[in-house]
């Protein structure tokens, strides 16, 4: 190999390795930005949301990820933060953003027929 084309060959392999350290840079850059919390739904029989209580911080940009790892279709809502996700299916990733801005403790609930115990598929939001 000539030494131009060594030179070249290690430009195009820093390019490369800056290129991808940059995306990942970017990806936790965006990721501090919100308060992420994966939450896990399963109907009660198979577990129940998981964790069933958490909290999030006062006035900071939330994300919850809510992982639907059932077999069946569940739904998500905080009635008193207007926050609603109709429908989550098997297998489904679905994604809610918001800014808690009031303190206190808010119910959270399935809002799909998923199961006889339907009902006690809960769990509550802490912010403070
Ligand atoms: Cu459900």
């Amino acid at each position: 190999m000539k030494k131009n084309e060594l030179i070249a060959v290690v430009l195009m392999l820093l390019a490369t390795i800056g290129a991808i350290l940059g995306v990942f840079a970017i990806q936790k850059f965006r990721l501090s930005q919100f308060y992420t919390l994966e939450l896990i739904a399963r109907a009660p029989e198979n577990g129940n949301w998981y964790p069933k209580k958490f909290k999030v911080p006062y006035g900071k940009e939330t994300k919850i990820l809510i992982r639907n790892i059932d077999t069946v279709s569940h739904g998500f809502a905080v009635p008193d933060l207007n926050i609603a996700v109709s429908e989550i299916k098997a297998g489904h990733v679905e994604t809610v953003r918001f800014i808690p801005q009031e303190k206190g403790t808010f119910p959270f609930m399935c809002t799909v027929w998923c199961s006889d115990r339907h009902m006690d598929m809960r769990g509550e939001i802490i912010v403070e």
